[in-house]
């Protein structure tokens, strides 16, 4: 027993590195083991299991197949996945390398498509939905002390495998929690309604890995790497000196599946179209925990609407919402101070997900333990900076507004502008809005921007700005918003980036955590944004240019928000065509793919939003008015 106290304190500590109490915690209350599990088609995937030494009980399996290196959980570093709120409750942990990536065999298919079809298990055929099946199936025939059940947790593209699991799931597993899962990759991370993101161009590099290698280290390639390690102090000006993005296509080209995917289709054609998991959301039973973060600028199409999608086709799914003030995967972080760029939201919002949302979800699925008592849709208000409970998202209880365009700027409240007047603005793409307040340098994906001030877009002549005025009463928008804007300009295509913005009154105090001590006095907080390609305004597969000078609808549809504009405050709308580095830069002339694009094919346009245009925010706005999703 000393011997063992004293690895355990000492020497175990050393020989794992400097590990943090969590992985002590792991090595001495689980046993660790490899294996290689065979699919139907008999390609072998790379799983590492760690089971409770605790054999007095029997346990459920948790599992969390990724396409970025379950070697990452080896030596008991399991990364806050799950939280050790689950891990000290006790479950079998299952980590596994999906078809093709990093230690499995066979071949990776990027959101590999879903094969329709009844009961897998008696074809051939495989996706993620009979890979995770034939897991399943062998986990309960091979380690011991499971108890019949299984669930499952993925935050991004591993919340994809989660969601890729629930068509045909295998009978044991009985609870799934995408987090931030992606649902479609022509409205999750790269695309916004067919525009660009162009400052997500490092992400490429987590694919700049060789398909078909079984290493447990990533290959990045020499010229992706050059996005991934350089310094650049100011990405506004590095990208515009780089160009259209063909300019980029020539940088990495070669060693990038994932971009050559990008480039080579541009509309929603059918590439996008069958790696949507959304249509395939069908007949399930289990349930489902979605969680996402109202300020998640990677995927939040995609918990937002794979929760809608399972609510309007499942009525037998147990399939419940939980919407935080959260980027892209703060939930699952220790994080005490929820804090997104300048706005504290308050303290241990994480950690009351993880031990009050989260743990009782399992529990009462894979153990019942407990009864997690949870809200249809669990979301919090970003104004008021409370959580709130809903029997339905988007609730029908709290109406919908109506935000209208007056001259002089004024935003109207349930009230529609005058039709007569337009608002225009000249767009010149080689002097496009700048998405920051600040010079940021090169980021592996945008983050800070989304709730960052937009004072410096609104003093811009390419930037039209409307506000209401200060509010007498707290203002709460609950739901999908629809921008319905009447368009016409002297190009040919052109971009919209819609934003809505709390605008804080002038004498607003300072922020009890603000380490960046921004003064909080008239900050124009951004609270939802979204761009559209105008392009796709009749159809997402086949695009269309615009005629010049012609009036045209083009209905922008934002993600939902619970933002409560509290009396005192005002709301602000934004419209512009150029939002960069974030979007990629619209020619604004007409071409067939502007992935390939040339600098010559770059004009500046003149363009009017006409009174007509309105906004309508709250509710099914989108589903109400579009047949989009
Ligand atoms: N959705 C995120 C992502 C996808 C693809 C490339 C880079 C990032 C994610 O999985 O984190």
């Amino acid at each position: 027993m000393i011997l063992r106290t004293l690895f355990l304190c000492f020497l175990f500590p050393i020989l794992l590195g400097a590990q943090n109490s969590d992985s002590i915690y792991v090595a001495e209350h689980y046993d660790f083991s490899e294996h290689f599990i065979p699919m139907r088609d008999g390609v072998k995937l790379y799983t590492i299991i760690y089971t409770p030494k605790d054999k007095t009980k029997k346990y459920p399996f948790l599992m969390n197949r990724t396409c970025y290196n379950a070697s990452n959980k080896l030596n008991y570093r399991l990364g806050r996945q799950p939280s050790m709120s689950l891990v000290q409750d006790g479950y079998i942990l299952v980590y596994q390398d999906v078809r093709g990536r990093y230690m499995s065999e066979g071949t990776f298919d990027n959101m590999r498509p879903n094969i329709e079809g009844n009961k897998k298990r008696k074809k051939k055929e495989v996706d993620e939905s009979s890979d995770t099946y034939d897991t399943v199936e062998w986990l309960l025939e091979n380690i011991e002390n499971n108890n019949g059940k299984a669930g499952q947790f993925g935050i991004s593209y591993p919340g994809f495998y989660t969601t890729a699991a629930l068509p045909d799931a295998h009978p044991a597993l009985v609870a799934s929690s995408p987090q931030a899962p992606i649902s479609d990759f022509f409205f999750d991370d790269f695309h916004h309604h067919g525009a660009y993101l162009q400052s997500y161009t490092p992400a490429f590099a987590v694919f700049g890995y060789q398909k078909d290698s079984l290493t447990r280290t990533p290959w990045y390639g020499e010229k992706i790497s050059r996005f991934y390690n350089q310094n650049i102090p100011d990405a506004y000006e590095w990208y515009l000196d780089q160009g259209p993005l063909s300019n980029i296509t020539d940088s990495f080209h070669f060693d990038n599946f994932f971009w050559d995917q990008i480039v080579e289709h541009p509309n929603y054609d059918e590439f996008w179209q069958d790696r949507s998991i959304l249509p395939h959301l069908r007949g399930i039973d289990h349930a489902v925990l979605t969680v996402g973060g109202w300020y998640d600028a990677e995927d939040l199409y995609g918990p937002l609407n794979i929760y809608k999608t399972i609510e309007e086709n499942n009525p037998k799914a147990k399939n419940k919402l939980v919407m935080g003030p959260w980027t892209h995967g703060d939930w699952a972080r220790p994080t005490k101070q929820q804090i997104v760029n300048h706005i504290y939201f308050g303290d241990d919002i994480s950690a009351f997900y993880q031990e009050q949302v989260e743990l009782p979800f399992f529990q009462e699925h894979l153990k019942g333990t407990a009864k997690a008592e949870l809200p249809e849709a669990l979301c919090f208000d970003t104004g008021t900076k409370e959580w709130k409970e809903f029997e339905q998202w988007p609730p029908e209880d709290i109406p919908a507004v109506t935000l209208g365009f007056e001259a002089g700027g004024k935003l109207l409240v349930n009230e529609k502008g005058p039709e007569e007047i337009t608002f225009d603005y000249t767009s010149d793409p080689s002097r496009p809005v700048p998405y920051r307040s600040v010079t940021e340098g090169l980021t592996f994906t945008p983050r800070k921007f989304i709730t960052d001030d937009q004072r410096h877009a609104a003093r811009r002549p390419d930037v039209i700005t409307f506000q209401t005025d200060v509010l007498n009463e707290d203002l709460t928008i609950a739901g999908e918003i629809l921008a319905e804007l009447l368009v016409s300009m002297t190009g040919t295509d052109a971009d919209f980036i819609v934003k809505l913005i709390d605008v804080y009154p002038a004498d607003h105090p300072q922020y009890e955590h603000n380490p960046d001590n921004i003064i909080m006095g008239g900050y124009q907080q951004l609270v939802r944004h979204e761009t559209f390609r105008g392009r796709f305004r009749e159809s997402y597969v086949i695009p269309k240019p615009f005629k010049e000078n012609e009036p045209t609808w083009v209905k922008v549809p934002l993600q939902d928000i619970l933002h409560t504009f509290k009396k005192g405050h005002r709301v602000m709308v934004q419209i512009h065509s150029t939002w960069f580095p974030y979007i990629d830069r619209n020619p604004q002339k007409y071409v067939d793919n502007i992935f390939k694009a040339t600098e010559e094919d770059f004009i500046k346009s003149t363009i009017s939003v006409h009174g007509a245009s309105s906004i309508t925010a709250g509710g099914n706005a989108i589903k109400a008015k579009t047949n989009k999703p």
